[in-house]
């Protein structure tokens, strides 16, 4: 059959994202199809989609959704919009199936494969697609497989891939160069899944709720060859890093065998680290630690579900600092515990954090399969009936919402080294121009300098 996968993904805040779960799901599929990618990034245009789809002929065209939305509560976008239209541009030029894919998908499968009229959908990870094509060939029945959704069957949520997951050999996309013009950044993947519990988080829900390994010798092939591509920068894609200690020191020693000198970064959780760890992972390339630390009061770390308490936030950041590697950390502020003392602490705690960079959100993002979901059902916070594509945020019933943003607003306003909600058009800008200068990396630490 011939395949023709799509990343809709057009975001380019805080800066363009390579769409690497094309990769995975062209791997799982190129034997025996015949598999073309496109990047709505490179085409911009309909037009240009109009030409491909023309040309090629694709018996199936799989769109790869997401984002949904900008989870900024003050400053909402959605990106729904487009890709209805891109939908409706398929229709009209090609009589292909049409299938859903994508994280943002995974989330909100039954709400999106309806507003978008599509024929099916995968839920979660797209190395399925391969039994959907063959039942297709086979003018076959979807039911019964699992992850597969259509518009009439029931949403139910697959068990994680139990296979292995290889990235393949990296394609010549005609969109690499997209990325590489600005700022260098292609992505990679050690392992997926999260064991932790954060109430409000999605991650679990969309890779599963166990960590799957990717061996650490494959991480450093998968690696050498994305240099070799171009890539002078690598972002880990992983919900946290560091969630297994060990695996992740694994990777980090088989990076140095293997010579890769570009540097990289990613995610990971403020848990007190093994002796030496940032040292050694600084040895290794690590250059930006992003931590996902959301708030600096024990209080409400513990009604967030998080894994740690601040001694393990300060202590981490300190050995991050030391190790030389620039430091930021998310804040989700006005989450459930939060009053006006906690959010005191917080940003009382937030100044004692040296040089690090604050990536701040306030309101928390409600997803379906949370258990913020259902303490804001509970609350009241919304109603039953309420579509979750239109987002909404939790906001603590002790403090309200217009307070914290004041709070928040007049604490960031003389920080330059916060950035609250999705961050000004003018840094972006600043940062896409230094990208365009060929300065590489996400650069936030440039806000510090
Ligand atoms: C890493 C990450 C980032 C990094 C990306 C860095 C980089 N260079 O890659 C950074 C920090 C920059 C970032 C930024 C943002 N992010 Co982010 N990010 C993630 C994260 C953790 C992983 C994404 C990833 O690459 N996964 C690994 C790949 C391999 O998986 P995948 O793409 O999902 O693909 C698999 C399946 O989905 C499926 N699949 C994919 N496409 C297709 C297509 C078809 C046809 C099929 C069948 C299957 C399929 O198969 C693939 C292989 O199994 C996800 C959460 C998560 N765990 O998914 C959030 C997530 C995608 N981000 C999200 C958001 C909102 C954002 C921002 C908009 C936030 C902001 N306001 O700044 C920006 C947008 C940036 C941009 N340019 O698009 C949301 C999107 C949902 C939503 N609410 O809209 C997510 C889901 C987190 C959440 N809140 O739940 N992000
Ligand atoms: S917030 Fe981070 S550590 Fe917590 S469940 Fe989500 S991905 Fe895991």
């Amino acid at each position: 059959m011939k395949v023709l996968l799509i990343s809709t993904n057009t975001v380019t805040e805080p800066y363009p994202s390579y769409p690497i779960g094309l990769d995975y799901v062209a791997n799982a599929i190129s034997t025996p199809h015949k598999v073309k990618t496109i990047d709505m990034n490179e085409l911009r245009a309909g037009s240009g989609l109009v030409e491909v789809l023309s040309q090629f002929i694709p018996d199936v065209i799989g769109l790869s959704i997401r984002n949904i939305d900008n989870v900024d509560a003050a400053n909402v976008k959605t990106f729904i919009g487009e890709i209805r239209e891109l939908i409706s541009i398929i229709r009209r030029h090609s009589k292909g199936v049409i299938v859903l894919g994508g994280s943002g998908f995974t989330i909100l499968p039954g709400e999106l494969i309806m507003l978008l009229d599509a024929d099916f959908g995968v839920i979660g990870e797209g190395e399925r697609l391969q039994f959907l094509l063959k039942a297709l060939e086979r003018n076959g029945s979807v039911s019964g497989l699992p992850g597969i959704v259509t518009r009439n069957s029931p949403i139910e949520f697959p068990e994680p891939w139990s296979q292995p997951f290889p990235r393949g050999i990296f394609p010549d996309h005609s969109y690499t160069s997209f990325y590489l013009k600005r700022g260098g950044i292609l992505n990679i993947q050690t392992k997926r899944g999260c064991p932790f519990k954060c109430i409000y988080c999605t991650y679990p829900h969309i890779e599963g709720t166990r960590f799957r390994f990717v061996e650490p010798e494959e991480v450093a092939d998968t690696a050498r060859m994305l240099q070799h591509a171009g890539a002078r920068y690598l972002y880990v894609t992983d919900s946290t890093y560091n969630g297994s200690y060990e695996h992740s020191l694994k990777v980090a020693a088989a990076f140095k065998k293997a010579g890769i000198s570009i540097p990289w970064g990613g995610f990971f959780v403020p848990t007190a680290a093994p002796p030496d760890y940032y040292n050694i992972l600084a040895d290794a390339g690590l250059m930006h630690v992003e931590f996902g630390t959301e708030t600096l009061s024990n209080q409400v770390l513990e009604s967030y579900g998080k894994p740690f308490q601040i001694d393990d936030v300060f202590s981490s950041h300190r050995e991050a600092l030391a190790a030389g590697l620039h430091v930021a950390h998310y804040l989700m502020l006005g989450g459930p515990g939060e009053n006006k003392d906690t959010l005191k602490e917080t940003l009382a705690n937030a100044d004692r954090l040296e040089k690090a960079v604050f990536f701040v959100f306030n309101g928390i993002r409600i997803y379906p399969h949370t258990a913020l979901y259902d303490l804001a059902l509970e609350e009241g916070q919304m109603e039953p009936k309420w579509c979750p594509l239109e987002p909404r945020f939790y906001w603590s019933p002790s403090l309200s919402r217009e307070k914290l943003m004041d709070i928040v607003i007049d604490h960031a306003c003389s920080r330059s080294n916060w950035i609250v909600g999705s961050g000004s058009q003018q840094m972006f800008k600043n940062i896409a121009k230094l990208h365009e200068r060929g300065n590489v990396g996400p650069l936030w630490e440039r806000l510090i300098q």
